[in-house]
């Protein structure tokens, strides 16, 4: 195993569920009461986009209600403590990750806290409504939509990405069933690129047979314990 310089990691809802933020797949989960095709796919905000509107609206101030749970404030510390590279890649779209504090964060499927307007194209910082279809604040038509990755719409930043796993001596994937792509195939890209894998998870995924380690708990136990192990190693 070659000496650990630059961390990639991956988080998923999993990471967010102990601040009270749904995840998408488990018991309850937040897709449960929404079909994906009528709520996350440029479809479905086609033909209906109040309940798109409607569904983004709910989930953008349920998560300023939350708060960062001990998972996101060792990555936060790690990030301040790493002398490598390192690049926290969420699937998430809360800022859970911000607000702990930390820096090298890489929103791939977008974020709530930021609108997006399909006639100029301007991303706004947002906190509020869209239901009402608020002016754009750069061109003021009233052509926001949330800056979130549907399905069947490109990830954000994928070179980038690709890019850090490229040089990564470690990949850790935390919180995430490997459910969606491309995210579910980072594990093999990293793997094959001489990357160590671990995995950090509630439950098995659909990727943990791609990992060289995979260890099973709540992410706020796991990820504390695994930040101070690989500080240690520094
Ligand atoms: C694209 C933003 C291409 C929206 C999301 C057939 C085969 C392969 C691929 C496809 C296919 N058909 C279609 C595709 C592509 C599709 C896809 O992968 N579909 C899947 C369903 C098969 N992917 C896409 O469309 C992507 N784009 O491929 O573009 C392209 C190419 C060229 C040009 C144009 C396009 C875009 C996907 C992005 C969709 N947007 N989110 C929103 O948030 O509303 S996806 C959404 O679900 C999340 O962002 C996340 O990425 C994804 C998976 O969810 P998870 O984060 O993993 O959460 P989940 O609930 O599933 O799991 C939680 C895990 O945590 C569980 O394992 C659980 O055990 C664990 N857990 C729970 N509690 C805890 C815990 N772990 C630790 N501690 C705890 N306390």
């Amino acid at each position: 195993m070659r000496p650990i310089r630059n961390i990639v990691i991956l988080t998923g809802a999993g990471i967010s569920a102990e601040s009270g933020i749904d995840t998408f797949r488990g018991g309850g989960g937040l897709w449960e009461r929404h079909r994906v095709e009528d709520v996350a796919t440029p479809e479905a905000f086609a033909r209906d986009p109040d309940l798109v509107l409607r569904f983004y609206d709910m989930r953008r101030a349920a998560i300023q209600t939350r708060a960062p749970n001990p998972a996101h404030d060792a990555l936060a510390r790690l990030d301040h403590q790493w002398s490598g590279d390192l690049l926290i890649v969420t699937q998430n779209v809360d800022d859970l990750h911000e607000r702990a504090g930390a820096r090298r964060v890489l929103h791939m499927h977008g974020q709530h806290l930021s609108a997006w307007c399909t006639a100029c194209d301007t991303r706004s910082p947002w906190r509020e409504t869209l239901i009402d279809r608020p002016p754009c604040p750069a061109c003021g038509k009233r052509t926001l939509r949330p800056d979130v990755v549907w399905f069947g719409e490109m990830p954000y930043e994928m070179e980038r990405i690709y890019g850090a796993l490229r040089s990564a001596d470690l990949f850790v994937s935390i919180g995430t069933s490997g459910a969606v792509y491309p995210a579910a195939g980072f594990v093999r890209d990293a793997r094959q690129l001489g990357a160590a894998t671990l995995e950090l998870n509630l439950e098995r995924s659909q990727g943990s047979a791609w990992f060289h380690e995979t260890r099973l708990g709540p992410a706020g136990e796991l990820v504390p314990e695994w930040v101070d192990e690989v500080l240690a190693s520094q």
